[in-house]
């Protein structure tokens, strides 16, 4: 795995202490939208911390912290109603100081004082996706701080404020404009600001602004939020409410899901207790998991692209196995904080891939548990051959039917923010089973087959295991995909290299002789040799460029 991630190492090589006056500038990257309005609570006001969180989620506040200098074990359900208020909005929530509290209630990252403990931990902690915050107030400290695994700089107080009493003296705004100017990841304004003086702060360059009593202390703390909305220039947001009648949602999300359809397999639809199949010739089943934080990021994916995707890596496995698909069964998991819209959203992508592969849905379940998970299952109809990773032999040729490692490089630019590659992006979030490649090699009676979700590296060690040989990778015959190539240079990764390690693309790899190959290549645009397959040696794959290793699904 690359260190940390990416996003990390890229930042890591711009973090280094700058001279005031240099006005070399970070790549607009989209992270600094999501500090934009950055609402911290006020555990010391008369207004009750979950409440504020519900007027400045509301008013579009982008990220919220909990700061309690006098946090107590008892405080710790109030924690978690508001992480359950910002996730229902997909707002990342932060903790303030203390790293063990942002990891038991499942925090989004966490902001660290000068005094506080260092970020390097903190993501090893909390994981590379965390965000991690460090109050930095002047320019000689921003010198001389390490901001290494480090997203945002809070920077203040830029005017005057009774909420810290150990404030620093106030800089103003152009004490923060001396900041912005060469600070190497996004400045977050603090201390006194209001929507009046708000304005100042972005001209300073701040890329958000944090507040505490502009809206604690209002005397019309919603009136305020709105205010302070409206000077970040984002929309309020309509509150949403979670799911709840079990039973009528399931009725409404079947029948988005295709459920009441004439799939021609399902001789009577779900309603029932179980629903009726026809017959199912050669039958083949499948099975897989989507976790939220393992396998997808709602932050990152509409609900009906989940959905959608679900399926497409379903059915990945049926046509990595000659199999037509016929059903598809789902049981969703859901934590309080997804509405119903939510789960209508998550089956019309359902529904939509189901009707694309003329397949029908099976029947489906909901309860509910602390992160959105999917148990999928899928029924298909199998050729006469069903084709193995056992099958591979000496003197074959490894083959791969469509482009690799483009999902991973879309998943790194979901994590960074980044959007100039969005057929990347497009790859990550919809893979599509590739029936069409099976139909081609069925035809050809290739016997060794499977999809390539855990990345070519990991996945031909599944065939070099299975069938007691050693694939020697050979980066010289690789495609590179065009898009891939610019990601590459871009961010300066050896796309060989990521070709081998990068997962979840869902194209089939299949091991053959050359000359088969060769006699269906023509059929298969876009497929490409990418190793061959030998006697065993003492390793299943060779010529992996150092290091390579196998894929982690979600994580860049
Ligand atoms: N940190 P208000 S100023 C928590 O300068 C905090 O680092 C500051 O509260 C810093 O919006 C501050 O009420 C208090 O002024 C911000």
């Amino acid at each position: 795995m690359a260190p940390a991630s990416l996003y990390v190492a890229v930042r890591r090589q711009k973090a280094t202490p700058c001279r005031e006056g240099d006005t070399d500038t970070m790549p607009e990257i989209q992270f600094a939208k999501q500090i934009r309005f950055y609402f911290i609570v006020d555990c010391e006001a008369d207004l009750c911390v979950e409440r504020q969180v519900e007027i400045a989620l509301a008013a579009g506040a982008t990220v919220v912290q909990y700061r309690n200098k006098r946090f107590e074990g008892r405080d710790f359900g109030s924690v978690e109603a508001i992480r359950r208020l910002c996730a229902a909005q997909q707002v990342p929530f932060i903790v303030n100081d203390d790293i063990v509290l942002a990891r038991a209630v499942g925090a989004d990252g966490v902001h660290l004082g000068q005094s506080d403990e260092k970020h390097a931990p903190a993501r090893k902690v909390l994981g590379q996706y965390a965000i991690i915050g460090a109050s930095v107030s002047t320019v000689e400290e921003l010198g001389e701080t390490d901001l290494t695994g480090c997203d945002y700089i809070g920077t203040g107080p830029v005017f005057e404020t009774g909420t810290k009493a150990d404030a620093n003296p106030v800089i103003g705004p152009s004490g923060l404009a001396r900041i912005t100017k060469c600070s190497p990841v996004p400045v977050v304004a603090i201390g006194g600001i209001d929507w009046q003086n708000a304005h100042e702060c972005f001209a300073a360059g701040a890329s958000g602004i944090a507040v505490i009593s502009a809206i604690t202390r209002a005397k019309d703390p919603a009136y305020a939020a709105r205010e302070l909305g409206r000077a970040c220039a984002l929309a309020p947001r309509t509150p949403r409410t979670p799911w709840k009648d079990e039973f009528g949602l399931i009725a409404k999300a079947l029948e988005v899901g295709g459920a009441g359809s004439d799939a021609p397999a399902i001789r009577v639809p779900p309603g029932d207790d179980a629903a009726l199949f026809a017959d199912i010739p050669n039958p083949v089943f499948t099975t897989d998991t989507q976790r939220e934080g393992v396998h997808f990021r709602r932050r990152w994916q509409s609900m009906e692209e989940i959905g959608q995707r679900a399926v497409e890596i379903t059915f990945s496995d049926l046509a990595a196995s000659y199999a037509r698909p016929v059903g598809f069964f789902v049981n969703l998991c859901l934590p309080p904080e997804i509405t119903e819209q939510d789960v209508i959203d998550l089956y019309r992508g359902i529904g939509g891939a189901l009707a694309a592969h003329g397949a029908g849905l099976g029947g489906g379940n909901l309860s509910s548990g602390p992160v959105l998970s999917l148990d999928l299952f899928a029924a298909g109809s199998g050729g006469g051959l069903f084709p193995v990773r056992s099958a591979a032999v000496p003197g074959d040729g490894l083959y791969v039917t469509g482009p690799i490692g483009l999902a991973r490089c879309g998943l790194e630019c979901l994590a960074k923010g980044d959007h100039s590659h969005p057929a990347l992006i497009e790859r990550y979030k919809l893979p599509r089973a590739r029936f069409d490649a099976a139909r081609v090699l069925r035809d050809h009676d290739v016997a060794c087959v499977m999809d390539i979700s855990d990345g070519l590296y990991g996945d031909a060690s599944h065939i070099a295991e299975a069938s007691g040989t050693t694939v020697c990778f050979e980066p010289d015959h690789f495609v590179i995909d065009r898009h891939m190539a610019a990601y590459c240079v871009a961010y300066g990764i050896d796309p060989a290299a990521r070709m081998i390690s990068g997962g979840d693309d869902y194209e089939l790899l299949f091991a053959c002789p050359p000359e088969r190959f060769e006699a269906m290549h023509h059929l298969l645009s876009g497929a490409f040799r990418v190793g061959s397959v030998t006697e065993r040696q003492d390793r299943p794959c060779t010529g992996a460029p150092g290091g390579v290793a196998s894929y982690r699904h979600g994580n860049p």
